[in-house]
Order: structure tokens, then sequence, then C-alpha cells
């Protein structure tokens, strides 16, 4: 039977079911089963960890947009790339506050704040984030943010604010990386996870789905994540978003099927994470978002923007949860769980 334990993302500590030896060879024996075997163990790993009819919602906010150093192949917010997106510096609180309380009034109990740097600068704009971390700490939601890379003292800064979780993905395996992104290395993104994670922080972290890579990739990506020291709490699956002007925007469409055998590779990997249904849905049936919640996803982006494009919003969604009879994980707990 499931355990309602699971507030916030957040578990209390891991169990003996977590594997962290994952090889190449077993990640692929798993992916590659029948379908109905891969979905029937996917289902059975997930009613063990987790209520199998609810899914938790996070609304995103680019707190910072476009502008961005970094030479991710995929991202409209790369200064390298012509994308037509509007920039803006830090937000006001009062601006972020409105949205703040807007998600938490929708149902959404993480609030997740994007900045477009490689980097995060002590500083002016530093500064103003851990405001904005406060703010939203006093709304009464889980407070996530993703601002690229960060060191020791800022990771402690962030978490002194109440900031409860960072979002930083591998995205692919080490092997495809360079493919990607030049402008930074998978050692980088480790090195600052561990950052995150001696502050105490709780990890999301995961990567992106249809930029070119091979199955290879995507499973090296699931061992990387499955093979750390604790595995993150938080796995966002994306499925890339073909923004024009970006050098992936004419990349060929994933399988459903193929994504769906990733969605239930992770959650068999990684049994007691929550793993997040992430970009990607505006191009994703019904169906086969469906067959991502019976393959273990828990998790959506609420609302009608993700950081710069479009998601489906609460009326499409709220449908097919009443639909699938299906329903929103409630976040009262999570407000006292996570008192800062
Ligand atoms: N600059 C920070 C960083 O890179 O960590 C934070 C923001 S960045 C936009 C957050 C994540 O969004 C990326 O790591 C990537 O996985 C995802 N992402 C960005 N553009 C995407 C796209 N077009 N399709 C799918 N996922 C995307
Ligand atoms: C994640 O893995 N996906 C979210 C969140 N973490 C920050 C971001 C998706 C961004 C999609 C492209 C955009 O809207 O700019
Ligand atoms: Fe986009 Fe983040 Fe890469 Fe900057 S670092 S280009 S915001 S994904």
């Amino acid at each position: 039977m499931h355990t309602d334990s699971h507030c916030c993302s957040h578990r209390a500590s891991d169990s003996a079911d977590i594997r962290r030896d994952w090889t190449a060879e077993d990640a692929f024996a798993l992916y590659s089963q029948p379908f109905p075997d891969l979905i029937n163990q996917a289902q059975t790993v997930h009613r063990t960890h987790f209520n199998p009819n609810e899914v938790q919602r996070s609304t995103l906010l680019s707190v910072k947009t476009g502008g961005c150093p970094e030479d991710c192949a995929y991202c409209p917010q790369s200064a390298h790339y012509n994308t037509g997106l509007e920039r803006h510096g830090v937000l006001p609180k009062e601006v972020v506050r409105l949205k703040a309380e807007q998600a938490k009034e929708s149902g959404s109990t993480r609030f997740c704040m994007g900045a477009a740097w490689r980097e995060v600068k002590d500083g002016k704009d530093f500064e103003a984030i851990l405001d904005l971390v406060r703010e939203v700490r006093s709304v009464g939601l889980e407070v996530c943010c993703t601002l690229g890379m960060l060191n020791e003292s800022q990771a402690q800064r962030l978490k002194d604010a109440g900031c409860y979780a960072y979002n930083h993905n591998l995205d692919t395996s080490p092997e495809y990386y360079g493919e990607i992104i030049s402008t930074r290395t998978y050692e980088d993104r480790l090195r600052t996870l561990q950052n995150v994670r001696d502050a105490g922080m709780t990890v999301c972290c995961g990567g992106i789905v249809g930029m070119g890579e091979g199955v290879k990739d995507r499973l090296g990506l699931l061992v990387q994540l499955a093979n750390q020291e604790t595995q993150p709490e938080s796995v966002p699956i994306n499925m890339l978003v073909k923004v024009e002007g970006t050098p992936l925007a004419k990349e060929d469409r994933v399988d459903p099927f193929e994504f769906v055998r990733m969605v239930a590779t992770a959650r068999i990997m990684m049994p007691q994470s929550m793993v997040r249904l992430s970009a990607g849905r505006m191009e994703m049936s019904d169906e086969m978002q469906a067959l991502c919640f019976i393959a273990g996803a828990n998790s959506i982006f609420a609302g009608e923007k993700l950081l710069t494009t479009q998601n489906p919003g609460d009326d499409h969604d709220n449908k097919l949860m009443q639909r699938l009879g299906m329903h929103y994980r409630e976040g009262k707990e999570c407000a006292t769980s996570v008192a800062a």
C-alpha cells in the first residue's frame, strides 16, 4: 500500500529498496522490457511509495528573463540565439508576491523562481532574490529556486532565507552533454548539486528528452541521477519545447512510448522521488499524459506558462484530472512542515 508520508516532495529517510549501483545495462534491461511489463513494474513501485491517484502541482515564474551567457542549445533565454524573447531584470517583490498568492489560490504547493543566469553573483541581484524567497515563503508555499551555479555560501544563504529546494538539471548523459552546452561542464553542474545538498536544501534534478540524444544518453542521465549519494527528491523529465531560433528548433518529435518508457524507468530507479512531468505537455495528448501518470509521474507544472513558453493551464489540467478520477495533492500539511 502507498503511504501518505510524502508531503511536499520530501521524504524523511531513504529506505532499503533504494539502489545506488545502477549500471547502463541494468537501466537498459528495465527500459527495454515489453511495454506492459515495464508499466506494471513501474506502477507497482509507484503504489508502494505514493498515492497513485494523486498529483502535486508546482508553479513556475521567471523572475529574471533572457540574455543568459550560456549556450544551452535548447534554451530560448540564451543570448547566443535570437528567439525574440523580451528580457527583463529581477522582478519587483509586489509582482512576485501576487503571482505566488495566485499560485497558492489555484492549488500549487510549490513556487519555483527561475533566473536566466550562468551563476549567481553576490550583490544587489542576489540580495533581491533572497528577499523574494522570504516573501514567497511568507505566503505559505514551498520555495524552489533555479538560478544557475551556486557556491557554498550562496547555497547556505538561500537555504537560510527559506528556500526549500533547488532545481539544477544534468539534462542528459555526461557523454552527450558537450553536444548541447559548451560554456560549462558536467562537473560544474555536479559541484553545484553538492553545494545544494551540503546547505540542506532538497535537490530537484532531471533532464530533457528529444535533443537528438540516443536511448543510451537518456539512460546515462538516469544512472547519474539514481546513483547519487542521496537521490534527488524531485526528478523533472522535460520533453524538449522546440523554440524557433534555437539550434534544436527542428529536432524530430519524440516517440510518445519512448517518453513514457523514460518516465517508468525513472520511477523504478528512483522509487521515492517525485517524478515531474515537466516541459512539453502542450505537445502531449491527454492519453500520453495519463500513461505518464500510470508509469509513475506524480507532479506537474501548473498554469499557462512555464518560464517563457506555454503550458496547458488549469482548465485543461483540472478537466484531465476529473476524467481520470485523479486529484491534486493538498498543500496544507506542506506549509507547516517546511516552516522556516
Ligand atoms: N539558468 C538556470 C539553469 O540553467 O539551471 C535556470 C533556468 S533553466 C531555463 C532550467 C531548466 O529548464 C534547464 O536546465 C532545462 O532543463 C529546462 N529547459 C530550458 N529550456 C527548455 C526547453 N526548450 N525545453 C525543455 N526544457 C527546457
Ligand atoms: C525543469 O526541469 N523544467 C522547468 C523547471 N525545471 C525550471 C523549466 C522548463 C522551461 C521550458 C522552457 C521555457 O518555458 O522557457
Ligand atoms: Fe537557459 Fe539556464 Fe542555459 Fe541560461 S543556463 S541558457 S537560462 S538553461
